[in-house]
């Protein structure tokens, strides 16, 4: 599939997602939510990814929902299916995000907006440019948060914050967003993809099934008991016990070494 609004790059062990309609702050279509579902999928599959980058080119990361591709239909008098375009749309790529096996870093460089913000919590870890900003737009369109949003967001800031910023639609900066939990690190804009970079690569180098089955774990163990939770500790403690990255690991330690995990 030759993609035509998102651009894959690979650098090693990492791959590079990035949201490619500048112009347009990188709002979501149709065509970019296909795209970023196969690119993932292909991801999934691609034992020689062990970190997936995903960010924006130009000024924006994501402004949310192509608000132009409903135009036509409002302006005719009609409402489009909101519902029928979502099940084609984020109700596909949200969980095909959320289901990466391998770590996914958000690198938000610029404005997130909507669905934007959704794309940026589906993702296990968020980095932000001084120059991001996040608005649960939403609201100001008089619709709920969709995309993840409901479910996603209060997992990350927790109930009140997720419930402020959406129900305000308020727009806040990124030191805001570091204080409230939205991201977990802020860097400087004029080396953002650079630094982004970097801890993407320093993640590749980690034993990857561990970090796979460690986000696994914590998303499932959200919604499960303790006894639930630790017999799936348990299990996956089991499968990790037996791969060569913990014998790397306890062998770097006993000669007081660095360790090379290699993903398997
Ligand atoms: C855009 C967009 C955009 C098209 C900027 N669409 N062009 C799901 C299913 C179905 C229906 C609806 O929704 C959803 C989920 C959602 O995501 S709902 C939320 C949708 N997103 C928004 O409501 C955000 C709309 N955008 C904005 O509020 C602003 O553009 C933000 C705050 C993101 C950025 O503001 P500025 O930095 O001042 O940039 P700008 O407004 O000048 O935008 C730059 C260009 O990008 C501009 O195009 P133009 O041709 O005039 O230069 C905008 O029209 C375009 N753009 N967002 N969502």
């Amino acid at each position: 599939m030759a993609y035509q609004q998102i651009v894959v790059e690979r650098d090693g062990a990492v791959a590079r997602l990035a949201l490619n309609r500048p112009d347009k702050l990188n709002a979501l279509t149709q065509v970019m939510s296909d795209e970023l579902c196969d690119a993932f999928e292909k991801i999934h599959e691609d034992g020689g990814v062990r970190a997936v980058v995903l960010t924006g080119a130009g000024r924006g990361f994501c402004a949310g929902q192509d608000l132009t591709e409903f135009e036509e239909s409002y302006r005719a008098g009609d409402r489009p299916d909101i519902e029928q375009h979502l099940d084609k749309t984020y109700h596909r790529l949200i969980p095909i995000i959320v289901r990466t096996p391998q770590p996914v870093i958000a690198a938000v460089n610029g404005v997130a907006a909507g669905a934007g913000v959704s794309l940026a919590v589906a993702c296990d870890i968020r980095l932000a440019s001084e120059e991001a900003r996040f608005t649960q737009a939403f609201v100001k369109i008089g619709l709920v948060p969709d995309s993840g949003g409901t479910w996603l967001l209060p997992r990350v800031v927790g109930y009140a914050r997720a419930l402020e910023l959406s129900m305000t639609g308020d727009m806040v900066d990124a030191r805001t967003a570091l204080d409230i939990g939205l991201v977990t690190q802020v860097l400087p804009a004029d080396s953002f993809m650079e630094e982004a970079s970097a801890y993407a690569k320093r993640v590749a180098a980690m034993p990857t099934r561990a970090l796979s089955a460690t986000k696994r774990l914590i998303r499932e163990g959200l919604t499960a008991d303790l006894d639930t939770a630790l017999a799936a500790e348990g299990s996956a403690q089991a499968e990790m016990g037996q791969t060569e990255d913990h014998l790397e690991g306890v062998m770097a330690f006993a000669e007081k070494r660095e360790p090379r995990f290699e993903g398997r």
